[in-house]
């Protein structure tokens, strides 16, 4: 919701819909450049790309999205291609007097954000539990209530009654999808709303395509690994993955391993670069993944994130073996402490015994 003024008159007219002071507040600035967190994922490309379309088509300001770090899970890259979306590297952007910036689907200081500190973020529209540094910011829509950022989106085109081209309906429809796909879906009625609204307009077969994008060598090797390096403790698997091909492979090591039947939370750390990424999901409600991530990781690094999935990272001091094993250590504890789990020896999920046997036959 708007903190600061109340009603501004949008061409001429009173707005009080969220959509209108949205865009009043935009009335002066001569371009509006979009943010969002580090490694984009489907539900920040479309929310960037659907508010873009609302400025230009309201407006005619000129608007550009940025990407902070690289895209490289299957699907995203896929989306990009085939949508044919346009993202600046946030370090190339240069910026001119009078532009602004709007932040989606992250808040400022809940992850890495790399953007230049003397342009003014006008906006921060967002869905993360995660509470973020919003003092300065004149226009918030923060519902936490939300699966997506790209539904909230979606409805400011509903109350413009601006009708998305097939291209955005199709990001918005794949933006929120993924966001809902596990179990229990985290989504309200606005979600579903805007599914059903934007259902027509996608192209549904590039859906398709691009939620089945084709996998590198490097995905198989990088599951062999995290599936050899689980260990189960109570109701926690850890998975701890030494080198990740991509930092985004956590998120998908995690998903895949919170379907064990026998655990409550799953927890993948990979190394990548000279960080520790980390990716959490739980399979219960009320879990406060990003409260507890963020509560673990402390002044380690940086977290955050929502009811059953969170995100983070750990720098490391050093990538040598026994730095690393200290940090693993000090996370485990610090893990398992969290969530009232008795210190105890991880249970390999796979046993070295079978592990052996696989490779001898
Ligand atoms: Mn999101």
């Amino acid at each position: 919701m708007a903190r600061r003024s109340a009603v501004i008159p949008v061409n001429g007219r009173a707005g009080t819909r969220c959509s209108d002071r949205f865009l009043a507040g935009l009335v002066d600035a001569s371009a509006v450049t979009f943010v969002t967190h580090v490694h984009p994922d489907p539900d920040s490309l479309a929310s960037m790309m659907g508010l873009a379309f609302l400025v230009e088509s309201r407006l005619g300001k000129p608007t550009r999205l940025t990407r902070d770090g690289p895209i490289s899970r299957a699907e995203n890259v896929a989306m990009v291609d085939l949508l044919d979306i346009d993202l600046v590297p946030i370090e190339e952007a240069s910026f001119e007097k009078g532009e602004v910036l709007v932040m989606v689907d992250s808040q400022p200081g809940t992850g890495r954000h790399s953007v230049c500190p003397e342009v003014p973020l006008y906006a921060v529209i967002d869905h993360h539990d995660t509470p973020g540094e919003l003092a300065e910011v004149a226009f918030v829509d923060i519902r936490r209530t939300l699966g997506a950022t790209s539904s909230l989106v979606t409805s400011y085109l509903m109350e413009q009654t601006l009708s998305p081209p097939w291209r955005l309906a199709t990001a918005l429809l794949y933006g929120i999808e993924t966001e809902l796909a596990g179990y229990p879906r985290e989504a309200s009625s606005l979600d579903d709303g805007a599914l059903i609204w934007l259902y027509p307009l996608a192209d549904k077969d590039l859906v398709a395509r691009i939620r089945n994008a084709r996998l590198p060598q490097t995905y198989f090797g990088c599951f062999l690994q995290a599936l050899q390096s689980s260990f189960i403790y109570d109701r926690l698997i850890i998975s701890w993955v030494n080198e990740l091909p991509q930092p985004e492979l956590a998120a998908e090591v995690v998903d895949f391993l919170i379907r064990f039947e026998e655990v409550d939370w799953a927890v993948c750390a990979g190394v990548y670069q000279d960080q520790l990424i980390l990716s959490v999901r739980a399979a219960v409600e009320d879990a406060h993944a990003g409260a507890m991530l963020k509560q673990v990781v402390g002044s380690m690094g940086r977290a955050g994130g929502h009811d059953r999935r969170a995100g983070g990272t750990i720098p490391l001091p050093s990538t040598a073996a026994t730095a690393i094993e200290q940090v693993q250590g000090e996370l485990r504890r610090r893990l398992l402490k969290a969530l009232h789990i008795d210190e105890c020896r991880g249970q390999r999920l796979v046993s070295l015994r079978e592990m052996l046997q696989n490779l001898q036959t």
